[in-house]
């Protein structure tokens, strides 16, 4: 029996297109396998020839995976924002939180710089930013270099464009992409299936929405270790545990306005009051 490493590229019903050195095989799992989720689009895996079947033989560990979809071992998240539809920045803070939390680095994508231009200068220092539009391909080389070699997932709100710059990255259509309207108008019932898409090596991942991704579920307490750009006053707070809330003293309250945006600010304090109230409802 041959072994061949490989990764899961794409999963249909119960059939996983591995992409292998010898090419894309179309594996079969091994029964002990088989359990709903246990195969991730991502995993890096070995495949045997099984008589004329292939079949997947072992999942290797995973850096992380996230559900719905399931998707393992992404290193970057291009979190992608338009003029229109206008930024949801509250979004963009949880999907940074998330991303720090399964160690992806967080990335902020500018696109549709044809339209308009957005002023994300609270991010300075706090993430890498990139400027493009999938329209004319402005700044998309700079993106490809930025992810050579890496697995990289697009995430964001409908409509900002994820599938047009995958598609311009592939110099392909294989993504639909489509009006905000007509999306909502067709609902949630469409099935989509998950692929990641490798160009020499570099693989991208388009998202519908990582419920995962937008649902920040840390305590209270540790969401200031999320905030770089917050803990580097910290130790001026006069508490040590400081949430940067209603302390008195705090360092980063005091730096509000100047270092740390005041958009920012709000946005971790309306962030820590919807972790507060659900650990409150949880124990009710
Ligand atoms: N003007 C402009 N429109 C864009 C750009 N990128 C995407 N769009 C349009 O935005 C809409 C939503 O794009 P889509 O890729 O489906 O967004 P997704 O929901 O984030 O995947 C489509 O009508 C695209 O043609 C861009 O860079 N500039
Ligand atoms: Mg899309
Ligand atoms: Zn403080």
């Amino acid at each position: 029996m041959k072994l061949v490493d490989g990764r899961v590229i794409k999963a249909v019903a119960s059939k996983f297109f591995v992409d292998t050195p010898e090419g894309v095989k179309v594996c079969f799992a091994r029964k002990r396998l088989k359990s709903d989720g246990i195969i991730f689009v991502g995993d890096f895996v070995t495949v045997a020839k099984d008589r004329g079947d292939f079949v997947v033989e072992e999942v290797k560990p995973r850096k992380n995976q996230l559900i719905r979809p399931y998707v393992s071992n992404i290193d970057v998240c291009f979190i992608v924002i338009s003029p229109e539809p206008e930024p949801d920045f509250v979004l963009v803070d949880k999907i940074i939180i998330n991303c720090l939390e399964q160690c992806i680095t967080p990335v902020l994508v500018k696109n549709k710089d044809d339209l308009r231009q957005i002023d994300t200068s609270e991010y300075d220092g706090v993430v890498k930013q990139f400027i493009c539009s999938a329209l004319t391909g402005e700044g998309v080389g700079e993106l490809v270099d930025f992810a050579k070699g890496k697995t990289v997932c697009f995430a964001g709100q409908s409509a900002v464009g994820k599938s047009s710059l995958i598609n311009t990255i592939l110099d392909s259509d294989l993504l639909e992409v489509g009006e905000l309207a007509k999306k909502i108008k067709r609902g949630k019932n469409t099935t989509r299936k998950t692929e990641i898409f490798n160009l020499n090596g570099t693989y991208f991942v388009d998202t519908c929405g990582f419920s995962m991704l937008e649902t920040v579920d840390v305590e209270p307490k540790d969401l200031r270790l999320y905030y770089d750009d917050f803990e580097a006053f910290r130790r001026e707070c006069r508490f040590n545990s400081c949430t940067h809330t209603d302390e008195p003293d705090c360092a980063v309250k005091a730096h509000v306005g100047k270092e740390i945006g005041e958009g920012r600010y709000q946005r971790y304090l309306e962030i820590y009051k919807e972790l507060v109230e659900r650990k409150e409802n949880k124990y009710d």
